[in-house]
């Protein structure tokens, strides 16, 4: 019960964004394991492996959510006995959990460093850490104002707004496609991500790429705000990241009558080369694009030669 509903929260984006997304599957499986009566190891395990596998479905482009997933269900796959692997489940989604909530501040205190004083802000989507990055800012006397875009189809851009609104920063709501116009006024583009690939490109809520560009062009910085666990350690053998596709309705509304031979496309996301990233802040630290391959192989511990080896966070995400 808990995990159909979880799952359904997930893909019907009652629960969105990446972080959010993460924290969610990881306390669904520890609820789950819970609450499984399964007498054997090998039964307990079956059974997690599915729950795994529905969540793992839900969206397909936030890499946080597998990366979590993966990262819960070592706990599993590594015990001896029944009872250590209902222990190690129960310990590592709520390290899971209490971790990635620490580098949401981390990257808050990082971040903060790099806006400069009386800083113009624009944001795109709706990323709590990104939001937690300006509010850190701006509680350091950094922050101005914000531009914050509208995200359309689902409106996250309302979310962002409310959120910014409670923590007393001026706020200007702009359409998306007012972006470049108001790119001048700015002094740095910011927003969270999906997915970081090996080559530095960033992954996140549609349209991003195009303000990026507006920023690369106005030579204004654009700031990614990452956990590592939102790094993407198949993308070091080529792997492409699958780009959601939603419904036509959330681009329509319901009811809405199209001339025949109009299809509507809807991805979620895009993707923005690594040449329109400046800086990547995580709670490692802050570097450029080019030093996403490092963070896979150290921090993430994968590695091309030992792909095939179980998946550890080998740092802050620890044994
Ligand atoms: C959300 C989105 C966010 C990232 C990062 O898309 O693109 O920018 O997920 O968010 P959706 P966070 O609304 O489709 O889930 O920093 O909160 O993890």
């Amino acid at each position: 019960m808990v995990l159909t509903q979880t799952a359904d929260d997930i893909s019907s984006m009652r629960v969105r964004g990446a972080g959010r997304i993460a924290r969610t599957a990881a306390r669904a499986l520890q609820e789950y394991g819970a609450s499984l009566e399964c007498n054997t190891l090998a039964a307990f395990t079956a059974e997690m492996e599915h729950a795994a596998e529905i969540l793992c479905n839900t969206r397909p482009t936030a890499v946080s959510l597998p990366n979590a997933v993966r990262y819960v269900m070592q706990g599993v796959l590594r015990a001896d006995t029944l009872e250590g692997a209902r222990q190690a489940l129960d310990e590592r989604a709520a390290a899971f959990i209490e971790d990635s909530r620490a580098a949401v501040e981390r990257i808050a205190d990082i971040a903060a460093r790099q806006f400069p004083d009386d800083a113009v802000v624009m944001t795109h989507c709706n990323s709590q850490v990104a939001i937690a990055c300006i509010v850190r800012a701006h509680e350091q006397g950094r922050v101005r104002e914000v531009y914050a875009t509208e995200v359309r189809p689902r409106n996250q851009g309302y979310i962002t707004i409310q959120m910014l609104s409670d923590a007393g920063i001026p706020v200007n709501f702009i359409v998306d496609s007012a972006a470049r116009s108001f790119m001048p006024k700015v002094d740095l583009f910011i927003t969270g991500t999906d997915a970081v690939t090996a080559n530095g490109a960033v992954v996140n809520k549609i349209g991003t790429s195009q303000i990026a560009l507006c920023a690369h062009e106005a030579r204004k910085p654009y700031i990614v705000a990452a956990e590592t666990y939102k790094f993407a350690p198949r993308t070091i053998l080529g792997e492409r990241i699958p780009i959601e596709e939603r419904s036509a309705e959330e681009v329509t509304g319901s009811g809405r009558h199209l001339p025949p031979g109009v299809t509507v496309r809807n991805p979620a996301f895009d993707v923005t080369p690594s040449a329109y990233v400046d800086l990547i802040v995580t709670e490692i630290g802050a570097f450029a694009p080019s030093y996403a391959p490092v963070v896979i192989r150290d921090h993430l511990g994968w590695d091309i030669g030992e792909f095939q080896k179980e998946y550890a966070f080998t740092h802050h995400y620890g044994e």
